[in-house]
């Protein structure tokens, strides 16, 4: 028996969506029709259809960390030496300084264009604004134990690309997220700060607006819409190209995302997502950040593994779109000495037209 592919599609789909009461395009305009804000890549629109999304997330990090221990600040700039500052893995660092907390800002502006029904194009400029408070180290000598903060901010790398259907039924997407992001964000400034205005010092690298590099951002994307609730899976990359002026290059970053969404409204939704974060070592070094100044500088001290929790709401108001999470880190395994994160807020207003 000979069973034509349109056959087996219409079989598949029956048996796979059975719930699916409603046709495929009201299904997926109703408040679960984007995934949580943490997430981008998920959806496309239709041919000659434009949004525009203003997207905020702010993330905290308090305390260090060497793996998954937690450290008090004065550990963390080590006893009062000499020899200054603490060894973690074979490193002497610390010794000008220790990060105490960070908060990573960063306000973004999404555009996205239907090319087809089938290609979503996509551009997102990104401002970052970074502030970091630390304690000195023994190098202050007097002044050890002392507090000041840095400040950073300004346009940060810019991301493009399309979005591409690989398969759509009634309530299936799979998505294939061809983008890259190109450094339109700055990755040397110096700052007097530390030191008190004698000595100027580049900024470490977690202050840095840019990776300096072209990253390939490679992404999939599954979406299943049944009756009353949605869900996907995403897994999303971001993996610099080469190293960059300053002769490094940032993680490879890796991440696998799983979301469910509760419709309790056609406008009103809310979602609960698990991620799972990945990050490498940078490869490399700027030659001008010493390691023993301060742990920001160490390049074997930026990988590790965080697991995060999103809850989230959606809101499809009036032709809006309004998309919030709040997204606690769970559990975090630190490559060498790091800040630890704690969480992140996210939230997004969005229109199509
Ligand atoms: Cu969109």
């Amino acid at each position: 028996m000979k069973i034509s592919r349109s056959t087996l599609t219409a079989v598949l789909s029956l048996v796979l969506c059975s719930a699916v009461a409603t046709a495929d395009d009201a299904r997926r305009s109703l408040a679960d029709k984007h995934a949580p804000a943490g997430i981008m890549g998920d959806h496309l629109h239709e041919q000659g259809e434009w949004m525009v999304e203003y997207r905020y997330m702010n993330m905290y990090m308090e305390d260090n960390r060497i793996g998954e221990s937690r450290l008090s600040d004065q550990e963390a700039i080590g006893p009062p030496g000499p020899p200054p500052g603490i060894v973690v893995d074979g490193i002497r660092t610390n010794a000008g300084a220790a990060p105490t907390q960070m908060t990573m800002e960063m306000h973004m502006m999404h555009l996205m264009y239907g090319a087809s029904d089938d290609v979503t194009l996509y551009t997102m400029v990104m401002l970052p604004s970074l502030t970091m408070d630390h304690i000195r180290g023994d190098m202050a000598g007097p002044m050890r134990g002392t507090d000041f903060t840095t400040h950073n901010s300004g346009f940060g790398d810019t991301a493009f690309g399309a979005l591409i259907r690989l398969h759509s039924n009634d309530c299936h997407d799979l998505i294939f997220n061809l983008g890259c992001s190109v450094p339109t964000g700055d990755i040397y400034r110096e700052t007097s700060i530390p030191s008190g205005g004698a000595v100027s010092q580049p900024l470490p690298y977690p202050m840095r607006l840019g990776s300096g590099t072209f990253n390939a951002r490679p992404g999939l994307t599954y979406k299943r819409y049944r009756d009353w609730w949605s869900g996907g899976i995403q897994f999303q990359t971001d993996l610099p190209i080469g190293k960059n002026y300053r002769g490094y290059s940032v993680s490879n970053e890796f991440r696998l995302n799983s979301w469910t969404s509760v419709l309790l409204k056609d406008y009103w939704a809310v979602s609960l997502r698990g991620e799972h974060l990945w990050r490498t070592s940078y490869d490399g070094a700027d030659p001008a950040t010493p390691d023993t100044m301060i742990a920001t500088n160490v390049e074997s001290f930026r990988g590790g593994y965080w697991y995060n929790i999103g809850i989230g709401t959606q809101l499809n108001l009036k032709g809006y779109y309004l998309n919030a999470e709040i997204v606690p880190t769970i559990a975090q395994d630190l490559d060498g000495l790091q800040l630890e994160t704690d969480f992140s807020v996210i939230a997004s207003i969005s229109k199509a037209w």
